[in-house]
């Protein structure tokens, strides 16, 4: 990652937040341009100080604009790119699907021909450049047992996954046709600071500072495999390093979770958090004895809901090396006390178009007995 310019979609969202902060660390002689409309899950407060410090530059563009798009590769000539740029809720997509066309595939279409149309020489391509697609698990459904390697067809349920799958898709077609310099990563639940509110682990946090009933979907026991977004970060960086381009790896940290369990857990995880640091209480609607499995509500379930994503990592630790370092219930320790930490940041972020997304997906939803 040295000496590049490299360009850095969606980094003002949760992981490209995570990813942008680790790399202007790290990569201290490369140029970072981070693009990002600024959509409601994006904010710029989250690098506001890279901004200001020059060690980035920030340029708020949809990533579908295909002019804007082309300008940008035309000023910069980028070696890298990184696609973070998504719609990237689930239940969003199940409400209202075209963004998500629009973003991540229409998006992704406009930043492979930016960079095929940047990078042509007469032979083909230039040197050691490289487009990665920041992919999810969830393009290949759900597996009630066993793992999904990179071979596993995919099969998508949610208009979200569809979209993905879509936009991984155009991704291989553009390898398979012009030989262009392309890897996709396709990752597990991400959870760590900075994640947005709407999300399950953030979501549950901060209805129990703010003092709502913690809604679990159906029977709550859907499966995820969780892993810390720097470990995903950290996946990213070894992957440009190391990777041939045309391929695909998994990138999961076998951390399986039912949904009822890991709701438990946060529960203890932010009552003990309140009950070491009076600093927390303040916040907080609920005493530390009041913050209780009682506060759980199932209700009516997602449509479509996946009921277990599991993937299979062999390969990106075979190959390029790579393990998650992050030890699950540390992990999110962690992330309990940055958001206990941070509640201005929280409440900045659920004072506007969070709440009326809320009111929308919960406060009407049945309440299963
Ligand atoms: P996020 O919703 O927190 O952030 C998305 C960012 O993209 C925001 O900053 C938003 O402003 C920006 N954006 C949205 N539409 C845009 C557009 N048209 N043009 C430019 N910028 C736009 O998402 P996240 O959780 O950080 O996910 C990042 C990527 O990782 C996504 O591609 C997602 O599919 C993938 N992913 C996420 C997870 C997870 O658990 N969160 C797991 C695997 C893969
Ligand atoms: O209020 C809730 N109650 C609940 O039971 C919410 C928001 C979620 N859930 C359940 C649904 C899922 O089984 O928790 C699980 C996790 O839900 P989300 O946080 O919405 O994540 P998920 O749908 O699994 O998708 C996430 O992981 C893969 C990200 O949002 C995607 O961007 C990523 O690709």
């Amino acid at each position: 990652m040295e000496d590049k310019v490299i360009i850095i979609t969606g980094g003002a969202g949760f992981i490209g937040t995570n990813f942008v902060r680790m790399i202007s660390k790290n990569a201290l002689d490369s140029k970072i341009i981070v693009i990002d409309l600024l959509t409601y899950a994006g904010n710029i407060e989250n690098i506001k100080d890279l901004i200001d410090s020059k060690k980035i530059i920030f340029i708020q563009c949809d990533i579908s604009n295909t002019q804007k798009i082309f300008d940008i590769f035309d000023q910069y000539n980028p070696e890298y790119i990184i696609n973070f740029a998504a719609e990237s809720h689930v239940d969003r997509s199940i409400l209202d699907s075209r963004k998500f066309i629009e973003t991540n595939v229409l998006g992704t279409q406009t930043l492979l021909e930016a960079a095929r149309r940047n990078w042509t020489v007469d032979n083909g391509f230039k040197d050691d450049v490289m487009y990665l697609q920041v992919s999810t698990d969830e393009v290949y459904g759900s597996i009630e047992k066993g793992y999904f390697t990179e071979k596993n067809p995919l099969d998508p349920h949610s208009p979200y996954s569809a979209s993905k799958a879509s936009a991984d898709l155009l991704v291989k077609s553009y390898f398979d046709t012009y030989g262009f310099p392309a890897v996709i990563t396709r990752c597990s639940n991400n959870y760590g600071p900075y994640q947005f509110p709407e999300k399950l682990i953030p979501l549950i946090i901060n209805n129990i500072v703010s003092g709502k009933k913690l809604p679990v979907y159906g029977d709550g026991k859907n499966i995820r495999d969780w892993i810390h977004v720097s470990d995903h970060c950290n996946a990213i960086i070894d992957i440009l390093n190391k990777s041939n381009s045309g391929e695909t790896y998994n990138i999961g940290s076998n951390t399986e979770w039912n949904n009822i369990d890991l709701v438990r857990l946060i529960i203890k995880v932010v009552r003990a958090e309140m009950e070491k640091n009076d600093g927390f209480q303040k916040y907080s609607k609920f005493s530390p004895n009041e913050i209780t499995e009682n506060l759980i509500e199932f209700v009516k379930d997602r449509p479509g809901h996946d009921k277990r994503y599991a993937i299979d990592s062999t390969k990106i630790m075979e190959v390029i090396g790579w393990k998650p370092k992050i030890f699950f219930e540390k992990g999110l320790r962690d992330t309990v006390h940055w958001y206990l930490s941070n509640q201005q940041w929280v409440k900045k972020i659920v004072s506007g178009e969070y709440k009326k997304y809320y009111k929308q997906m919960y406060e009407r939803r049945e309440v299963l007995k």
